[in-house]
């Protein structure tokens, strides 16, 4: 079978990216030469903010209830703009249930009670006193993807970012969970927990205290500084590698238990809609899925030539395995390169470099991650869920690309989109 990866020969003998021309700009500084060239620059700054040429890199917002509700919405990572696997802090996706508390973090305090030994408030200079960690995690909302769910049963044109923006990457600095459940003192007949926010959705998720002993993290830093309001300051829980509802922000309280509290947050919501009519509840880890950031839909067609496709990785059981391009409609596979240190519940970023011809064609990506899951086409994933259901999409991403360059959002089984839109 013929390689269709770009090899470097190919590379430097095909189409030049770029020449550099006899009168390039580098070629002498004289008058006439841009102003940046030829007079001092602006002073210092005490907080810098991105060039104000890149002013249209943004959070796509979504309020679905703006009349009455909203601070219920969420507001997707632009991942087709970003590069590398960490996103910039005030562009991590948001995603929150009654807006965001404007807390006093000197009157903060978070309570541990329950079934421990003795109760414990903890402010932020008594958090500050323990040991930290850091790590680097994804979260991923549950209902990420839901543009290509069970609730749309057509494929509609939208941007990476707007279909699957609802993933951000952390560097994470904060104490275990484990430290301060210890300093407290779990009682022998605990098995869960109970954690609440400080918001006025008062949003509570139960938690196996398996995984609350293992990596969960209260997080106070994100990326190096203290985590911003919108992710949850003055801290918050990182439950990685699980649905991104179960790290709750704002965190002021958790109740030590020995069953699930069954709150409306893991009843009416979060549970996943069978086609028998039965629903799954705790289905936590969010499962292997990768997804093409370029190219990918937008205003901007394809050109003919050399391509780059890139993109991300992740799954919330292990870590990536392999990438695989297909570039013919699912027929053939080609390994793309991962780079990074590959960590688990961490992303990858993956590069695979094509030549199109300008045919019509499609591109998608499948990841395996270390516990050798794959990542199902879309009617695989979908045919197991209620019309409606959208959580826990890891489906598989197809980029279809027409002769005059149009990328576009595709699903694998156009019957189905028919079946389902005479229903
Ligand atoms: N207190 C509180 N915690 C919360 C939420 C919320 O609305 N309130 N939203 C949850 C959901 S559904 C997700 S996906 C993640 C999103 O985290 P982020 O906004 O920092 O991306 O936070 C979770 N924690
Ligand atoms: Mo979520």
């Amino acid at each position: 079978m013929k390689k269709k990866g770009l090899t470097r020969r190919a590379m430097l003998s095909g189409t030049a990216i770029s020449v550099i021309p006899a009168a390039s700009l580098a070629n002498s500084i004289k008058e006439g030469s841009p102003s940046w060239m030829i007079t001092p620059g602006k002073t210092f700054s005490e907080y810098g903010v991105p060039s104000s040429q890149e002013e249209n890199i943004k959070r796509e917002i979504f309020q679905p209830y703006e009349e009455y509700a909203p601070g219920s919405g969420v507001a997707m990572t632009p991942l087709e703009k970003l590069e590398g696997i960490i996103t910039p802090n005030g562009l991590h996706f948001e995603r929150s249930h009654n807006g965001v508390p404007n807390i006093n973090a000197d009157q903060h305090e978070l309570l541990i009670h329950g079934l421990v030994d003795k109760p414990l408030v903890f402010k932020m200079e008594d958090l500050l006193k323990y040991p930290m960690v850091t790590k680097t995690y994804f979260i991923e909302c549950g209902g990420n993807s839901f543009y290509n769910s069970n609730a749309f049963p057509i494929a509609i044109d939208r941007t990476c970012g707007s279909i699957h923006g609802l993933i951000s990457t952390s560097e994470w600095t904060g104490v275990s969970l484990k430290t301060v459940l210890n300093e407290a003192g779990i009682k022998k007949e605990a098995l869960w927990l109970l954690a609440e926010g400080a918001d006025a959705a008062a949003m509570s998720r139960s938690i196996p205290l398996e995984k609350a002993l293992d990596d969960t993290l209260i997080a106070l830093y994100q990326n190096g500084e203290r985590i911003r309001p919108e992710q949850g300051y003055p801290m918050r829980l990182v439950v990685p590698g699980w649905e991104g509802n179960i790290s709750i922000k704002w965190l002021r309280r958790i109740k030590v238990t020995k069953k699930p509290t069954y709150t409306k947050d893991e009843t009416s919501k979060y549970s996943d809609l069978l086609v028998s009519g039965k629903t799954l509840q705790f289905t936590f880890p969010m499962e292997v899925k990768s997804v093409i950031t370029q190219p990918t839909a937008g205003p901007k067609p394809l050109k003919k030539g050399p391509v780059h496709i890139t993109g991300l990785a992740w799954s919330g059981l292990g870590n990536i395995k392999k990438v695989e391009i297909s570039t013919d409609k699912g027929k053939t596979w080609n390994v793309a390169k991962i780079e990074g240190s590959n960590e688990p519940l961490s992303p990858v970023r993956f590069r695979y470099n094509w030549i199109w011809q300008g045919e019509e064609c499609s591109i998608e990506s499948r990841a395996t991650d270390s516990k050798n899951n794959t990542q199902p086409q879309r009617t695989v994933w979908s045919v197991k869920f209620g019309l409606g259901h959208l959580y826990h999409n890891n489906s598989i991403q197809i980029w279809r690309i027409t002769p005059n360059g149009k990328v576009f959002n595709e699903y694998d089984d156009l019957a189905q989109n028919e079946k389902w839109s005479e229903k």
